[in-house]
């Protein structure tokens, strides 16, 4: 039952129910054709209210059922929306919670629409690549105005009902209802009152105009085009709007239909819509139900108050919990607390933050230089050195003192969860959690499940991650997890590529212009080209084997660490941070080539980005292989949101679906030819050659 439908005295209701959101499916559509049907066969029925069950009226189309044959599959939105215009007895709508895309395209062709407060209302559709396709684009502008419209669906974000209702003049609400628990009545109420007024009023009949609509639009266009570089979508957006100012209701209605059916084949919108689900999927651990009880986290403790540790301790104090930091030293400790206080006044400056709130977060602030004041703590984050020793000293330390049940948690980027968690006699609570840098406003973490984390351990952490705002995505126990053991063969082509021929110039231009936010060299500029070169010196002795270009070597032995020395890849002005190409590395690229006998070559942007992307897809498929991640998407969500992989992509390993498994294959075949490069490096990872070979695709 997708649609339920109950007679009360004299008004039929027709309420939505399509767990979670309501989502507008087919059967769901069909649901909502039949009940006016019923209806309006039914003598004793003067009005028909529209509602939804649950925690919606509705979010919108079925999202899932886009790219098939059901999203236009009879009855479809527009039919059904034509069905409630035309409907001979009055239909409201009943609107609470969640009114989004077509859900409110529904409402607002219902003849009235009476509204809870605290009612989320919005035309979200451009955030999946798309553009409102029931006709919001045409009726929206005729109730609440043009340019408030527009700005609604460029920005796909949600405004409170109460806000529309308080604007004079707006026509999306009939009626404020009292409260959310007096909706039904009201609405109930509101359809008797209206029972018997004709004409029905219709929002399409509505006139639609605005004074300056040439500067207007010439101003909206350039605004999106600033905003939309990569997506088609916003700009889409104002060309409907426009169309409804300028042509009739159902020239503007049919234009639309077509800007929406072209939008949705996209590989911008099928990246946005992975986006969607994969970002929901991601704090799903298939063994770990979503009823697991989770441990209380009320005080944290966080050993180490460097970059990393004051970082992670934002997050907390962002989100209302107190932390307690750890130092070993005093200066130390002030220090770091002395730099979460600068973070925080930039913040207040900018006019990001009130005075008030971060007077109200540093008071949740605490530091200690004694293990023993972390003792009522819920959960404790060690980020301090990158070096077992150390770690073990803080693990073995966090043992004696921790509360039964609290979680202890590694920030390790690299080193083994589960010979940390061997520390303690506490195996069961140990994880990782890895932060990216700066920790206060990168939104991945990995959390790193240990042979032995408890699944009540994995659920909290979980759940914490969500209360401080992070994108959180399980990684299994293995060198560098899901994003840094990646990015070592991304950066291993990159190396080869500067031995074949390019400038690092030429590299990271080639993979911005597909989309990255930095390329590998100006990337390995930022984060520091030591921290690069220490991995390799430990690779050098674990896998002596592995091939990879000497040039990054070179570079740190002049002294060039990136920004922080001034000179990197790129030299820097003093206190600037742009990256001016050098003379310098260009000496030192080719008399390395010239000591490997190399005749520099031509390499075009198509092969720099395939080799740097493929590479990251060939590892993502051993990764996915060995149940290091359990989804293709929780690596898609790493890379997006960890890595500056270009959203409109949709991740590598959604990108190597877009491009064909098999041609990715092809490729690899190629680039294992050149005998430049590391041919084992590009042997395909078994599941990728499996799925190529079948013409499937990663899920
Ligand atoms: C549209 O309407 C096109 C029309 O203009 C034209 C058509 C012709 N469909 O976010 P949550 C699922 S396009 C299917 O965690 P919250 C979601 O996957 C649509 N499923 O909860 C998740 O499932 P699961 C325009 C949907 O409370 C569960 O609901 N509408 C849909 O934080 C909970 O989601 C949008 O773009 C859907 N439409 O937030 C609205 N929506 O539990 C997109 C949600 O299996 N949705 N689900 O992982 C949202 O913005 C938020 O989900 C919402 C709830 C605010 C509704």
């Amino acid at each position: 039952m997708t649609a339920e439908y109950k007679v009360h005295g004299d008004v039929a209701v027709i309420t939505l129910n399509n767990p979670p959101v309501n989502g507008l499916g087919h059967a769901t559509r069909q649901g909502i054709v039949d009940g006016l049907e019923r209806a309006q066969a039914d003598a004793a029925v003067k009005a028909i209210v529209i509602t939804g069950a649950g925690g919606a009226f509705s979010g919108g189309a079925d999202i899932k059922e886009f790219g098939t044959d059901k999203a236009l599959q009879e009855p479809n939105l527009h039919s059904v929306i034509l069905a409630v215009e035309n409907a001979s007895k009055p239909v409201v709508a009943a609107i609470h919670t969640v009114c989004m895309g077509g859900g409110l395209e529904l409402a607002l062709g219902c003849h009235y629409r009476v509204a809870a407060p605290g009612t989320s209302v919005a035309l979200p559709e451009v955030k999946l690549g798309i553009l409102p396709g029931a006709g919001g684009t045409q009726r929206l502008p005729r109730v609440v105005g043009v340019e408030a419209a527009l700005n609604m669906i460029v920005s796909g974000e949600p405004v409170k009902s109460e806000l529309i209702g308080a604007v004079p003049g707006q026509k999306l609400f009939d009626k404020m209802a009292a409260s959310p628990a007096a909706l039904a009545e009201e609405a109930l109420a509101f359809a008797r009152s209206v029972a018997d007024v004709r004409p029905l009023p219709l929002v399409r009949n509505l006139p639609c105009k605005h004074p300056e609509g040439d500067a207007y639009f010439q101003f909206a266009r350039n605004m999106v085009k600033g905003m939309a570089k990569n997506f088609p979508a916003p700009a889409k957006c104002v060309d409907a709007v426009e169309a409804a100012t300028r042509r009739k209701f159902a020239d503007g209605l049919a234009y639309e239909r077509e800007l929406f059916i072209n939008l949705m084949w996209t590989p911008e919108s099928r990246a946005l819509r992975h986006i969607f689900f994969s970002e929901r999927a991601a704090s799903k651990i298939p063994d770990v139900p979503s009823d697991t009880p989770q441990r209380i986290i009320q005080k944290v403790g966080v050993i180490g108050a460097g970059t990393m540790g004051g970082g992670i301790t934002m997050n907390f104090l962002n989100a209302g919990i107190p932390v307690t930091i750890l130092e070993t030293k005093q200066e130390a400790l002030d220090r770091g607390v002395a730099t979460i206080r600068k973070n925080y006044e930039a913040q207040v400056k900018k006019g990001k933050l009130k005075e008030d709130k971060y007077q109200q977060r540093m008071a949740l602030l605490s530091t200690t230089l004694a293990y023993g004041d972390l003792k009522d703590a819920d959960l404790i984050i060690e980020a301090v050195f990158e070096e077992m020793g150390v770690k073990e000293a803080v693990f073995k330390q966090l043992d004696e003192v921790a509360k039964p049940g609290a979680i202890l948690a590694s920030n390790t980027s690299t080193l083994d969860v589960d010979q940390i968690a061997a520390f303690t006699k506490r195996p069961q609570d140990v994880v990782g959690m890895h932060f990216f840098s700066p920790a206060n406003v990168m939104k991945l973490l990995e959390v790193v499940r240990g042979k032995q984390t408890a699944k009540d351990v994995l659920a909290t952490v979980m759940a914490v991650a969500k209360k401080i705002k992070k994108t959180a995505v399980v990684s299994g126990v293995c060198d560098g997890f899901i994003g840094n053991r990646m990015i070592e063969r991304y950066s291993q082509q990159a190396g080869f590529l500067l031995d074949e021929g390019c400038t690092p110039q030429q590299v990271d231009k080639a993979i911005e212009k597909f989309g990255f936010a930095m390329g590998p060299f100006r990337m390995g500029d930022l984060a520091g080209n030591d921290i690069g070169w220490a991995i390799r010196k430990r690779r050098a002795i674990e896998k002596p084997d592995m091939k990879y270009s000497k040039t990054a070597d070179l570079l740190c032995e002049l002294g060039r660490f990136g920004q922080k020395t001034g000179a990197g890849w790129y030299d820097y002005q003093a206190g600037k941070r742009d990256a001016i190409p050098s003379e310098v590395v260009n000496q030192m690229i080719e008399a390395h080539r010239k000591t490997l006998g190399v005749a520099p070559r031509k390499v075009s942007d198509e092969e720099i980005v395939q080799r740097l992307v493929f590479s990251l897809v060939n590892e993502g498929a051993k990764i996915l292989e060995e149940g290091i991640a359990s989804k293709s998407g929780d690596i898609d969500m790493v890379y997006l949101t960890g890595y500056g992989f270009p959203i409109h992509r949709g991740g590598p390993m959604h990108y190597a679906t877009e491009v064909g498994l098999f041609n990715v294959v092809q490729a690899m075949k190629r680039f294992a030819a050149n005998p430049m490069d590391d041919a084992k490096a590009w042997a395909p990872a078994p599941l990728l050659a499996r799925l190529a070979a079948e013409g499937k695709s990663f899920q």
